[in-house]
C-alpha cells in the first residue's frame, strides 16, 4: 500500500480559518476596576491626627488635608481617595495600622467605585 503524505495546506478552511493564524490577540485593554477609600467619622480620634494622616498617606497639603477632615467630621464619612484595589488595600491598611498603633478608633474602608 501507498501512503500519501498530508500536508496542513490540504484541510479544506473556511474563513477566518488560515492556516498561517495561530492565536487570536484580545484588541483591547480594559480599565482596571477603581476603589473608593472613605475614612469614618468617630468622637475620640484627634482632628489634627486625621490631617496628618491624610497629609501622611494621600499626598494632601494642610488645607486639603483639613477640608476632607471637617466633612468626614460633619457628614460621618467622606471618599479620600480612588485607586485600584491593590493600592487601594495598602492605603486602608497603612491608615488602620497607623491609627491602631496610636490608639485611635479612626475607620477606614474601601469599595468599588
Ligand atoms: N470627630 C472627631 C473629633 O471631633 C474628628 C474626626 C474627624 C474623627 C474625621 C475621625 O475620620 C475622622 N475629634
Amino acid at each position: 500500500m501507498t501512503l500519501t503524505p498530508f500536508h496542513m495546506s490540504d484541510t479544506p478552511r473556511g474563513p477566518g480559518q488560515d492556516a498561517s493564524v495561530l492565536t487570536k490577540t484580545k484588541p483591547k485593554t480594559e480599565r482596571p476596576k477603581l476603589y473608593k477609600v472613605m475614612l469614618l467619622n468617630d468622637d475620640y480620634t484627634p482632628m489634627e491626627f486625621v490631617v496628618h494622616i491624610l497629609e501622611r498617606f494621600f499626598g494632601l497639603n494642610h488645607a486639603q488635608a483639613f477640608d476632607i477632615m471637617l466633612t468626614v467630621h460633619k457628614k460621618g464619612l467622606a471618599v479620600v481617595g480612588v485607586f485600584s484595589f491593590e493600592i487601594a488595600e495598602t492605603k486602608v491598611a497603612q491608615v488602620m495600622d497607623f491609627a491602631r498603633r496610636h490608639q485611635h478608633p479612626l475607620q477606614c474602608t474601601m469599595e468599588r467605585e
